[in-house]
């Protein structure tokens, strides 16, 4: 059985449990916090979350994880069977990440606990979000899903981070990075998917529990 730890708060366990979900692959779900401790790092050597636990051993980062799952389990696919439409996704899904949803997390632990947040550092941060944002609107098509026709990987990606970035550039700069763009009718879209239901769900049932 997959095994899947972490924390519903989390993107990046979002987006592999969305992958999970729309597979039908059978997962069970661990609590777990990022921690640099050493007893943690040994099950995951980033200390972060998510992190994955399958049969033969352990393993962490989410797209290695979408990797394994659409070897692993190919039946339901998450890539397209074109060579190019593959590495598109893929681009797609590092752009997403690495250049807009890495820059927003920047001013996370800001929005989170009020860390100290230059305005040096918040003026650099909307600068490489206008930036990943348009790189992201160069390859994002929305239509209806990400990448085209067929729902991808890129879909567990995005779903899962345009929420988050969309919470904390609000909450730092007082608007979305996401507002004018196809993003909240991509998102309608996605609440239609009993995979994502599922996600929000267990994610409004955790902040209810925490608000106890
Ligand atoms: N590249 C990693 C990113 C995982 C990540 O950033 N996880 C966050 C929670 S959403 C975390 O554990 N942060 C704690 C830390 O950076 O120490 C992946 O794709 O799994």
């Amino acid at each position: 059985m997959f095994k899947l730890h972490g924390s519903v708060f989390s993107n990046y366990y979002n987006k592999v449990k969305l992958a999970l979900l729309e597979k039908g692959v059978a997962f069970d779900e661990i609590a777990a916090k990022p921690s640099q401790d050493t007893a943690y790092l040994v099950q995951c050597p980033t200390g972060k979350i998510p992190y994955f636990e399958v049969e033969a051993g352990r393993f962490c980062e989410s797209q290695a994880a979408l990797e394994y799952l659409e070897e692993r389990y190919p039946d339901v696919p998450l890539l397209p069977a074109d060579l190019l439409a593959r590495a598109k996704v893929r681009e797609l899904i590092q752009i997403a990440e690495q250049d807009v949803e890495l820059v927003a997390r920047r001013a996370l632990a800001h929005v989170l606990y009020g860390a100290p947040l230059a305005d040096a550092v918040k003026d650099e941060i909307a600068r490489g979000l206008d930036r990943g944002m348009a790189s992201l609107s160069r390859v994002v098509r929305y239509a209806p899903w990400a990448a085209g026709d067929q729902f991808t990987m890129a879909d567990c990606a995005l779903a899962a981070h345009i929420p988050l970035i969309t919470w904390i550039t609000k909450a730092v700069y007082g608007r979305d990075w996401f507002e004018g763009t196809p993003a909240a009718d991509y998102l309608g879209r996605m609440k239609q998917r009993p995979s994502y239901q599922r996600v929000r769900a267990d994610l409004d049932a955790a902040r209810a529990a925490q608000a106890r």
